[in-house]
């Protein structure tokens, strides 16, 4: 049996999730839960690892449809509400999608894109009052794929990692275990839920402990210290750049507002940071309005959670801390060999987190795993014997980290290569304090482009968080001059600029 369903009938009473809507108890999360798994069965005795896109706002059907897909023996694949058609159809058709859901508030969306493929399509508001639920659910093994998340890589286009449900129970139970999860704990979800972060470490492992999860949406610094003042939040989890805009309002407010505030931070059990690096002015700062130093964490999907700073003990900023139980770790130089305490390499990882495949891509799989059975993270890191790792960049200047998003410099290069008036062109990451990186396009262009129109037209292709911010334009230069110059020489342009 999966474990939200017996932790579910254990805290049937307890509110479960709280969404714009209202509250839910655990007896109804179930309750719908299982309607929706035989909704989607159709008196099928098993999805046998169908996969089932959903596109559908945090909150309380979000969870029911992603725990219902899993009770149904399907493969789930959350759709990003942001995301341009080009990259909705990618997905869809990449993962071989055979159902999609949504709610009213997307079907004009993906209704007629889900036409077009051929795919199933169910609005949650069309589903029948009474649904048959006669049969019993699938038994499911611990090895069956459960879930498809895309994630940006060294390709131009995103990849599937894979994951099975022995995988999401390992990722989940083991933060449950280390971050000390109990039903008292009462959780803020502002992330994303087409990734790890929030799919796995908020939701998940709040509502498989019998917690709380509260849901806001969009993200706004302004709701989430309204939310906090309610008194009832104690465990928070965001990506740095959210810390950054929390601390930019924060600043805004009066003496007496921000004392307030900073007396219910102090209450809180804990404050997770991860996705990017933390820097550690934002650590201090964030130190100083809620007395906590935030948990800094590092993960990937394609392995969950990896190295966290000790929930108890001293949290070293600039550093991640220590492999998390279960998971082992080392760190490759370049020549392969094992490193020498202090000298920086590759993270390598092994353990029952680890996913099992890129959907439908042998050859990327076996590539991102040593013969051996390490995966390359692709992450540098160097081991502190007293503060833990730290860790120190990609290894490719092709993968930009931007608001905690991972993007591939590759997959926007390839779009801007397709307007007509751009014969050349370089994506790279620049440093930036609250985005940790900012994406820069720097163009070879033959004839002046209209850079109002050059945007409105790449948002068509790229979801906002792809988009480029700044633009430096190099129409002295011949076809193919990108390739002769490093990214490291466009970035200083850019900087010079
Ligand atoms: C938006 N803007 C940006 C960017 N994105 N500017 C520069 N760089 C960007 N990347 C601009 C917009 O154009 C807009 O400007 C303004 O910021 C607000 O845009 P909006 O989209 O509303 O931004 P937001 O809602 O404030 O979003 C910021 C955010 C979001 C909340 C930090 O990016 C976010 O939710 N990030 C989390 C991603 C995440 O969960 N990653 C986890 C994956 P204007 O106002 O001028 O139009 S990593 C993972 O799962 C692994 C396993 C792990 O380790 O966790
Ligand atoms: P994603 O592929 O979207 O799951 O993003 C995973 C990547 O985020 C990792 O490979 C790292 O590059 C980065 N990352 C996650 N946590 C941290 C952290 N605490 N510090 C630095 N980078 C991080």
């Amino acid at each position: 049996m999966l474990p939200f369903v017996s932790t579910a009938r254990q805290h049937a009473g307890k509110t479960a999730v709280i969404d714009t809507n209202g509250s839910y108890t655990y007896e109804q999360l179930l309750e719908s839960v299982q309607t929706f798994a035989h909704y989607l069965l159709q008196n099928e005795p098993d999805l046998k690892e169908t996969r089932v896109a959903y596109m559908i706002s945090s909150g309380f059907d979000y969870v029911r449809v992603q725990w219902g897909i899993w009770l149904a023996g399907g493969i789930a694949v959350p759709l990003c509400t942001d995301h341009p058609l080009p990259a909705l159809q990618y997905t869809l058709s990449d993962a071989q999608v055979e159902i999609v859901v949504t709610t009213e508030e997307y079907t004009g969306t993906i209704r007629p894109l889900a036409e077009s493929l051929n795919i199933r399509f169910l609005q949650l508001e069309e589903m029948p009052k009474r649904i048959a639920m006669k049969q019993p659910l699938p038994e499911l093994q611990a090895d069956r794929k459960a879930m498809i998340l895309y994630t940006s890589g060294t390709t131009n286009q995103p990849k599937g990692v894979v994951s099975t449900l022995n995988n999401i129970r390992s990722q989940v139970g083991v933060l449950q275990h280390f971050w000390e999860w109990t039903d008292n704990d009462h959780i803020l979800c502002v992330l994303p839920l087409h990734h790890t972060h929030g799919i796995i470490n908020v939701v998940n492992c709040s509502l498989w402990s019998g917690a709380t999860c509260e849901f806001i949406t969009p993200f706004s610094a302004k709701a989430v210290f309204q939310a906090f003042l309610k008194g009832q939040i104690n465990v928070f989890m965001a990506v740095p750049t959210i810390y950054y805009k929390l601390i930019a309002y924060f600043d805004t407010l009066s003496e007496a507002e921000q004392t307030t505030i900073s007396r219910t931070l102090k209450d809180f059990r804990l404050m997770v940071s991860g996705s990017a690096a933390l820097p550690v002015s934002v650590m201090e700062r964030w130190h100083e309005i809620s007395g906590h130093w935030l948990l800094e964490r590092y993960g990937m999907t394609e392995i969950g959670m990896a190295l966290s700073n000790p929930y108890r003990e001293e949290r070293y900023p600039g550093h991640v801390g220590l492999p998390l139980p279960g998971v082992e770790l080392r760190i490759r130089t370049e020549d392969d060999r094992e490193v020498v305490e202090g000298e920086p390499g590759e993270i390598q990882i092994k353990g029952p987190a680890v996913f099992v495949e890129y959907w439908n891509k042998p050859r990327a799989t076996a590539e991102s795993f040593t013969e051996d059975g390490w995966f390359r993270t692709g992450d540098m890191a160097q081991l502190d014997a007293q503060k833990g790792y730290r860790i120190l960049g990609r290894n490719s200047v092709d993968i930009i980290k931007s608001g905690g998003y991972k993007i591939s410099a590759l997959e926007i290069e390839e779009v801007l290569r397709r307007h007509q008036a751009i014969d050349d062109c370089a994506v790279v990451g620049i440093p930036d304090e609250e985005w940790g990186e900012i994406i820069g396009a720097a163009l070879v262009t033959t004839i002046t482009v209209d850079l109002e129109e050059l945007k409105n037209w790449l948002k068509t292709y790229l979801p906002a968080y792809r988009l480029p911010r700044r633009y430096l334009w190099l129409t002295a230069l011949p076809r193919n001059a990108m390739g002769k110059v490093t990214k490291k020489a466009v970035v200083q342009l850019f900087e010079e600029q």
